[in-house]
């Protein structure tokens, strides 16, 4: 059966409707970005451009760095965005959008997100990087999804207890790395542990201006969580969602990011363009090794 227009919606010039791009369009290695100005951060290193287009956040150019073809991606902010971002992108290899059925064979893509995060724990300082081996979910967007397969209860039920997690809240689900990608990326540099993925950045992440918060001594529940000697080390909007979306649709994700504020002391970097400008660089040259 096909895929009817209103669940796959297509552009006049066959694009898929968010992203503007047709197949022809992307790599199969693509960098997510969360900023659509970071795009070009990355890409003013390329060696080629074919192909750049935006719309919204989104905001896409195709080239080669040191013979290698990439896609860098903006999603925007936020779990939400990665579901679209994630969808259409599938998609663009896994559905002939001729004749809107999926196809047999199926295309795995490999994803990085190149993002900027705040640590939670003291000694994992401003303006180094974090790999996330894991992704932990707290905003709720994949319970729309089938994920009895992609979620590790034994940490999310000891997370939930260490936390007392509300059960008004969506519950907490864990979804590892591609570990293929964080070998790639790590290094002496590199710290690496569970990022925590919320669905705002204010009252969700624990930050109070103006607001009560429904338990505000989460965030210090959250850095002191320890299951066999996994500990949560920073917190941001979109890792969780992109491995979950991967995991379900074949694809691999590693998310590298840069710390540019530190929850514990309340640091924030005074210089957060040079960790970004130095983790794109580290980046790219760790993925054409
Ligand atoms: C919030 O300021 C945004 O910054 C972080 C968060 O995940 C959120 O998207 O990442 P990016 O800098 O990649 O957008």
């Amino acid at each position: 059966m096909s895929i009817k227009h209103s669940e796959l919606i297509l552009n006049p010039d066959g694009s898929v409707y968010h992203l503007n791009l047709r197949p022809e369009h992307i790599a199969n290695d693509i960098i997510f970005v969360g900023d659509q100005d970071r795009v070009d951060k990355i890409t003013k290193h390329f060696d080629s451009i074919d192909f750049t287009t935006q719309k919204r956040e989104f905001k896409t150019t195709t080239g080669s760095y040191k013979n290698k073809r990439f896609s860098v991606m903006s999603t925007g902010i936020g779990p939400d965005n990665i579901d679209i971002v994630m969808n259409e992108l599938d998609a663009l290899v896994n559905i002939d959008l001729n004749t809107r059925k999926p196809k047999e064979n199926l295309t795995t893509l490999n994803i990085v997100r190149i993002g900027t995060s705040g640590s939670l724990q003291a000694d994992i300082p401003v303006d180094s990087f974090v790999i996330s081996s894991h992704g932990l979910d707290l905003n709720g967007m994949l319970h729309s999804y089938q994920i009895d397969e992609i979620s590790n209860s034994d940490i999310e039920n000891a997370f939930v207890k260490h936390t007392n997690w509300s059960d008004k809240k969506a519950s907490p689900i864990i979804i590892s790395n591609s570990k293929k990608l964080e070998d790639k990326l790590s290094s002496d540099k590199s710290f690496s542990g569970i990022t925590a993925t919320a669905g705002g950045f204010y009252g969700p992440q624990g930050r109070i201006l103006r607001l009560s918060l429904q338990d505000d001594d989460l965030n210090h529940k959250i850095d002191s969580f320890d299951f066999n000697n996994h500990r949560i080390t920073n917190l941001e909007m979109e890792t969780s969602a992109i491995y979950g979306l991967s995991k379900l649709l074949g694809h691999n994700a590693c998310s590298i990011n840069a710390i540019i504020a530190n929850r514990t002391n309340g640091t924030f970097s005074e210089n957060p363009g040079k960790v970004v400008a130095d983790l794109i660089e580290y980046t790219l040259k760790k993925l054409i090794q």
